[in-house]
């Protein structure tokens, strides 16, 4: 239900005042969105937004996205400029913030971008932070900007503002709000996640200042014992001009682990993006070719920048993930062709490693990559390090990021991932580990699916029984974000709602929490929340039990055949005896050779009953059969599938 303070709407002076009083109300219960601030203009005053610079801001009814009056701004002649809002008594650090604001070029105004940016200075220096970014804007209608903001540094000056692709076009913007949901507490009456793998290894959670406040920090406090800064430590963050260093968002952050007892992952030295573009250019500014001079100079630049940074932490950062991503298995040698490889070829690894070794003698110095379980791209890795060893490079483990999904990739081949590297003798630590709901680009779900959520636990608890038995060669595990109201996953590879990670985004454990805690109350009653600037839900779904799960591949196909392989697990605690597996094709296939079982088809109907040597289905366990069959058409995968009767998840 929406919540709106009465009085809040009429001016933005008056929506300032209720506001403190919004904050302090015990009234402002979890799960009803507050909304602080309602600019609707129809009143025919400003409501407070003034131009940034010499631009002219004035209420007009040439057009309205809703009521009478928008807000006209014209006379602009940088792309920067544009109408603003003072936020500084309105918004509090430590809070997520919706903001949504209506964008629409005034007539004959050719099509451009429009962006929502928040001005912040802390005393007195500017910082300038991206709400939504480049979204195309017309004459034609009214689009709608909207993102969430979360204010995570004192500041002596705090602004909203739109400004443009196109330095002079002019626009009008209507129907501005900023809201919020108060949290419910978080859980404290449940196991700490870093209590129940304390024998095994280190758990940790990628984060930024915001979330190290209110909610989210004693969230991060109760189950983390290690964090990684997930962008404040990248070159562009720490170096953005050339040899002007800048740690205040890192400091903040290992000041937060010194008071908290948790460790700290840095992340990441040498990286192929977030690097600032003066880093590869030579000495007359133009684009580095590869020279020998700008191979020195690149190498010395890559040395200043690894001492600065590590230099700068010492011993406060222990682990350093020194490169990262710099295998492609499609190359035949195995290497990324990054600027860093074309300018200096496998010199800025040695250079690297070297340097981060003499600067933190004791510092941990991985090298860490992605999709590390693909067989082609583990071996190029594994090459790559066993040359770099045998050189004498101080390679002392390997980091695989396990940016993973409900059903890719399987739990054997993870496993042969960690397997491979246990002759080396070096360290493995799983470095950025999320589980999409997402298995292709063109799903999304507007609320997630039970069963999706379910399989999700199930996957966390199969790879982390599989790293614990592997904990011998693992020293951390860290998680890609602390709860689903925050993760990259929500803009990559499409922009869509992602739950990846073990706590909601209302910060409450999910099955995916219970998965890695106490597998036997992974449960199918899940509370999900959908948020819109308008109305918020919260529904309550308690789904039947969940008995089984099927996994259905098709293994290979070709002109009118096919082969597929189904996997039936038992997701209860009672063995399943005397198995039979129901559905119906889709598309006309027929089956023509069946093996692990005995099959029947009526028409698109299928039943496949159990082999006499694989009647049990244990609890927790699974059977596979395979078969041939024929298709026409798209050869569709079937859904849903029944066991004895009662209907499966996948
Ligand atoms: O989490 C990071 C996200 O906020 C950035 O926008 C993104 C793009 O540079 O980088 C994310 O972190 C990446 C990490 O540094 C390296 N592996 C992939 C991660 C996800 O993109």
């Amino acid at each position: 239900m929406r919540r709106v303070l009465a009085g809040v709407l009429a001016t933005s002076v008056v929506a300032g005042l209720v506001t403190l009083a919004a904050h302090a109300s015990p009234r402002a219960a979890a799960d009803e969105p507050v909304v602080v601030v309602s600019s609707t203009f129809d009143d025919g005053t400003a409501q407070g937004w003034t131009p940034r610079a010499s631009e002219v801001v004035a209420p007009s009814t040439a057009v309205a996205r809703s009521g009478t009056h928008s807000l006209a701004v014209t006379g602009r002649d940088q792309s920067w400029q544009g109408p603003t809002l003072n936020l500084l008594e309105k918004a509090q650090k430590g809070v997520r913030y919706d903001l949504s604001v209506w964008v629409r070029l005034a007539a004959g105004e050719a099509a451009t971008q429009a962006r929502l940016s928040v001005e912040r200075r802390t005393a007195g220096t500017p910082s300038y932070d991206q709400v939504v970014g480049d979204t195309a804007v017309t004459a034609d209608n009214w689009v709608n900007l909207r993102g969430s903001y979360t204010l995570a540094a004192d500041v002596d000056f705090l602004s909203t503002y739109v400004e443009l692709g196109s330095a002079t076009a002019s626009l009008h913007i209507d129907d501005f709000s900023l809201s919020y949901t108060p949290l419910p507490p978080i859980q404290t009456d449940i196991p700490s996640v870093k209590d129940v793998l304390a024998d095994h290894f280190a758990v940790g959670a990628a984060v930024g200042t915001a979330e190290l406040l209110n909610n989210h920090g004693q969230l991060l406090a109760k189950h983390f014992d290690s964090i990684t800064p997930g962008n404040t430590l990248k070159w562009d963050a720490t170096e953005p001009t050339e040899g002007t260093f800048r740690f205040t968002d890192a400091e903040t952050l290992v000041a937060w682990a010194k008071a908290n007892g948790a460790a700290v992952r840095g992340h990441t030295l040498v990286w192929h993006q977030q690097t600032p573009a003066w880093v590869f250019k030579d000495a007359a500014g133009n684009d580095m070719t590869a020279t020998p001079e700008n191979k020195a100079l690149l190498l010395s630049r890559l040395e200043a920048h690894i001492r600065g940074v590590v230099g700068h932490f010492g011993a406060d950062i222990p682990v350093w993930d020194v490169v990262n991503e710099v295998v492609d298995e499609n190359q035949a040698d195995g290497l990324r062709r990054s600027k860093w490889f074309e300018i200096t070829g496998l010199d800025y690894l040695r250079t690297a490693f070297r340097v981060a070794r003499e600067v933190a003698p004791d510092a941990q110095l991985v090298i860490n990559d992605y999709n590390t379980n693909v067989p082609s791209k583990r071996d190029k890795l594994y090459d790559l390090v066993v040359k770099l060893r045998a050189e004498g490079v101080p390679i002392d483990a390997v980091g695989h990021q396990m940016h993973v999904n409900v059903q890719w990739p399987s739990v054997a081949e993870t496993e042969a991932m960690l397997a491979k590297f246990v002759p080396l003798g070096v360290d493995q630590q799983i470095t950025e580990m999320d589980i999409s709901i997402y298995t292709d680009n063109s799903q999304s779900y507007p609320t997630p699916p039970a069963e999706v959520l379910l399989t999700q636990a199930y996957r966390y608890r199969d790879f982390f029984e599989l790293y614990k038995r592997y904990s011998q060669h693992i020293s951390s595990v860290t998680v890609w974000g602390l709860a689903d109201d925050n993760t990259w996953l929500d803009s990559f590879p499409v922009t869509r709602k992602d739950h990846p990670l073990l706590f909601d985004t209302r910060l409450q454990a999910k099955g995916a929490y219970w998965g890695i805690v106490d597998p036997s109350r992974i449960t199918t009653t899940t509370t999900t929340t959908t948020t819109t600037t308008t109305t918020t839900t919260t529904t309550t779904t308690t789904m039947p039990p969940v008995l089984c799960t099927v996994e259905y591949k098709v293994g290979s196909q070709w002109q009118g055949g096919f082969q597929a392989e189904v996997r039936i697990t038992n997701r209860t605690t009672t063995p399943v005896n005397a198995w039979t597996l129901a559905w119906s094709f889709p598309d006309g296939q027929r089956i023509t050779q069946l093996w692990g079982g005995v099959h029947t088809q009526a028409g698109a109907a299928v039943s496949v009953k159990h082999a006499s040597w694989n009647s049990m289905l244990p609890p927790g366990g699974s059977v596979s059969f395979g078969f041939l069959g024929s298709w026409t058409g798209s050869n569709g995968k079937p859904s849903p599938f029944t066991l004895n009767g009662t209907r499966c998840a996948g």
